[in-house]
């Protein structure tokens, strides 16, 4: 089955935000954002701004009239900047005019007055000045400082990776419908509907019952709008409130890159330890996380890297330790991989560096540690069903590593300006928020008299497919056409206490509340049927492809018929259920426990060409071997692989967020940030599947697949590393990604990439 909702978006007929069709005394809203990184507001002057034409209101932080804070883990976040901002695009007014320009020419109008303070834009920095958002975090098992004497080789250094704009195509939007009796309905591009309602009614002092969140679909997230879309929510939803007209507040792009927090950069140390052999004795990492200036996501993002920082290796002695610094940057936030990817990079790198220190190829080293069944995650989690060594073995099967590796050695004997460079990057993501709480979701079933079904959930459709799988899964159960399926958009009212569309579960968790949902509604006909045939208690019914089936038979009992006659028999032909994952505990004193359903495996080999002269590059081939359990669609699933891939080599490549030392972003437009595109993509991208046990965790036996395979990218990272090696031997290289092609550059022909910096 095709992903059903890019029909209507080839034909440019699907709805987003920016489509709603509005009143005419709607009104339009642009923020005023803070220029300054860091700094005390003495004083703000809206009189001109409010004389502007077109201009109806001016909000300021002391026009909420409930909370103004819509922090969603630690309460340290304001709405609207009332006496200091900390970090440039923090909101500090609002604007509500007829036209969208003239809100905007309006807000140039207001005047603030600043008493600047210092600014911090460097996570170590801001360690250094005592400025964490929580208590440092530290995940450990074994014992490091016993363990490091058993090492022959000890390798210490260190790896940052930077950071990644979410450039959803979409930017932030929301719509507010001020409704009867003092509520607001939003319509909103967020992965977390219940996320907005709830900050919406804080905000506004309502009860949650006064707002309600309709989302339809999203043109892109990424991470970027699990909590980021609350703000743009809340505002959206305080102008209606205020101004009694209908409020759009859609962001420009420039303002969305400035205002909104990206992927965090993260600067890490690391200390590992093997035996002479290549087996990983010990490994101590510290994670210095550039939370940015507020809490947002970043402690449950900190978790993920502490869980992922050992990737696919089996380390018994283990310690590591996360910190969240505040700088003077936007808060930055979720984005596929959720700390993962930036973990999994720093034990990538120090076995680059330990293979080095060894002499032999880092593969090796990748190879002789991949964990197995019964081994133990350092939080306390039994390794079971893993795929490390079985993706690994079917990818040299498939694709033989030997082979790959003789040929870019021999491209390299041959040529002297062009090197290429090769590695391997096998993966672990475990599959289920690490907050045990948020792993629930709910859905919301109909059949109506007319045959047709249709079915609510908590999943948000992105772009991902998650609506096509749903569709599948209450086809499949109620035994009808895919054609009868309708799904609805996602709404709190329909809905409720949704966790957001993340962390890879969507699919799995909303699939498996629709299976529930279905189930009950199924047995409901099929009792009803057995009246109506007369049959037995022991006969055998069933609904196959809209047919009654009577012990293997059809019976002279369609689904349409079926189920108008249930109707009259006043049959109730509505169902919900909640789908809450089973299993999963994870206890926040010891940090040990079973925090994931299952995990996601796979391996890649990356090949990359590297012009030694203009540092230039291409990314030649992304082999996968990935593990998608018994795919639910294989197309989608697909599609979702090679999009992360490609995200994933970006983010490793070409994406560069830069921040001057005033906190101010100097890649704020798509000049300066650079994305892959066609061209950049790799010619050659294969994505095997693995066979597989079933997953009775995922829906019908799959496995999550949103955002697994990004971390393949980190191979790219690592194979223009060898090629620049290939070029200019050596040892020094500090590591540092992303890996742009001035980088490349710099490392090729001067001598200070390695200074260590
Ligand atoms: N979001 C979240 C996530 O709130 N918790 C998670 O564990 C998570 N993991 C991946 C992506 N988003
Ligand atoms: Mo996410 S990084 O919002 O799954």
């Amino acid at each position: 089955m095709k992903n059903y909702d890019i029909i209507n978006h080839v034909k440019g007929e699907s709805s987003f935000v920016d489509d709603l069709n509005l009143p005419d005394d709607a009104l339009n809203a642009y923020v005023l954002y803070s220029a300054e990184a860091h700094a005390e507001i003495l004083n703000i002057d809206c009189s001109e701004a409010q004389k502007s034409g077109g201009v109806k209101f001016v909000i300021t932080a002391k026009d909420i009239p409930g909370e103004n804070q819509i922090g969603g883990i630690i309460q340290d976040e304001e709405l609207l900047a009332a006496r200091f901002v900390h970090f440039i695009g923090e909101p500090v007014a609002m604007v509500l005019a007829d036209t969208w320009l003239n809100a905007k020419e309006a807000s140039k109008k207001i005047k603030i007055e600043y008493k600047k303070l210092p600014v911090i834009t460097d996570p170590r920095e801001a360690y250094k000045q005592g400025k964490l958002i929580l208590p440092p975090r530290i995940f450990a098992s074994g014992d490091v400082e016993a363990a490091w004497e058993q090492c022959d080789v000890i390798v210490e250094g260190r790896a940052d990776s930077g950071g990644q704009e979410h450039l959803y195509l979409e930017t932030q939007s929301s719509v507010a419908f001020p409704v009867e009796g003092g509520g607001v309905k939003i319509i909103s591009s967020t992965q977390a509907p219940t996320s907005g309602q709830k900050c919406a009614a804080k905000v506004l002092g309502l009860p949650m019952n006064m707002v309600e969140v309709d989302v339809i679909r999203l043109g892109g997230a990424f991470g970027g709008k699990e909590d980021q879309a609350n703000a743009w929510c809340a505002l959206a939803a305080l102008g209606a409130y205020i101004s009694k007209k209908t409020v759009k507040l859609s962001l420009a792009r420039q303002d969305d890159m400035r205002c909104t927090g990206k992927r965090h950069p993260y600067s890490s140390d690391y200390k590992l330890g093997l035996t002479s052999d290549g087996k990983i004795v010990a490994y101590e990492v510290t994670f210095y996380q550039d939370s940015g200036a507020a809490a947002d996501l970043s402690p449950a993002i900190l978790d993920r890297t502490l869980f992922h920082a050992n990737n696919v290796y089996h380390i018994p002695n283990l310690k590591a330790t996360g910190l969240a610094c505040r700088t003077n940057l936007p808060p930055n936030t979720a984005f596929r991989g959720f700390g993962g990817p930036q973990g999994m990079f720093v034990i990538e790198a120090a076995i680059f560096k330990a293979a080095e220190a060894l002499n032999v190829d880092p593969v090796d080293i990748q190879r002789k540690n991949l964990f197995k069944d019964g081994d133990v995650f350092h939080y306390g989690q039994v390794v079971e069903h893993s795929q490390t060594i079985a993706s690994w073995e079917k990818l040299d099967e498939k694709f033989n590593i030997a082979e790959i590796k003789k040929s870019v050695d021999e491209f390299n004997k041959n040529n002297k300006l062009v090197k290429k460079g090769m590695a391997l990057m096998p993966i672990c993501f475990g599959i289920s928020f690490t907050n045990t709480f948020m792993n629930q979701a709910g859905a919301l079933v109909h059949i109506y008299s007319d045959g047709s079904v249709s079915v609510s959930t908590a999943a948000i459709e992105m772009g991902q497919g998650v609506n096509a799988k749903i569709m599948q899964v209450a086809s499949v159960v109620l035994g009808v056409g895919i054609d009868k399926v309708k799904i609805l958009s996602t709404n709190t009212s329909r809905v409720a206490n949704t966790s957001p569309t993340a962390a890879s579960s969507a699919a799995d968790m909303n699939g498996k509340a629709v299976e529930i949902a279905c189930i009950i509604l199924k047995k409901r006909l099929i009792d009803f049927a057995r009246t109506q045939l007369n049959a037995d208690e022991e006969a055998l019914l069933d609904i196959v492809d809209e047919t009654v089936m009577l012990d293997g038979e059809p019976a002279d009992l369609n689904w349409t018929k079926l189920v108008s006659t249930a109707f009259f028999n006043r049959i109730f032909l509505s169902a919900s259920a909640q789908y809450a994952v089973p299993e999963i505990h994870f206890n926040k004193e010891t940090l040990k426990g079973h925090p994931f359903a299952y995990h996601s495996y796979g391996t890649a080999a990356v090949t990359v060409t590297l012009d030694c002269l203009r540092g230039t590059y291409e990314i030649d081939s992304v082999k996968v071997v990935h593990d998608f359990g018994k795919s639910l669609n294989p197309l989608i699933d697909r599609g979702q692989a090679e999009g992360a891939i490609l995200q994933g080599l970006g983010w490793m490549t070409m994406e560069e967020v830069i921040y001057n030392g005033d906190g101010k972003l100097l890649t704020d437009t798509l000049s300066t940030y650079k994305v892959p595109d066609l061209h950049f993509a790799p010619k050659n991208i294969e994505v095997e599947f693995l066979k597989n046990d079933n997953n009775p965790l995922g829906i019908f036996n799959s496995k999550a697949i949103g955002e697994p395979p990004l971390m393949y990218g980190i191979g790219a990272y690592f194979s223009l590393l060898n090629a620049i090696k290939a070029f200019k031997p050596g040892t020094g290289f500090q590591i540092s990604a992303p890996m742009t092609c001035e980088k490349a550059l710099m490392y090729l022909h001067t001598n200070n990439y390695d200074s260590g910096k």
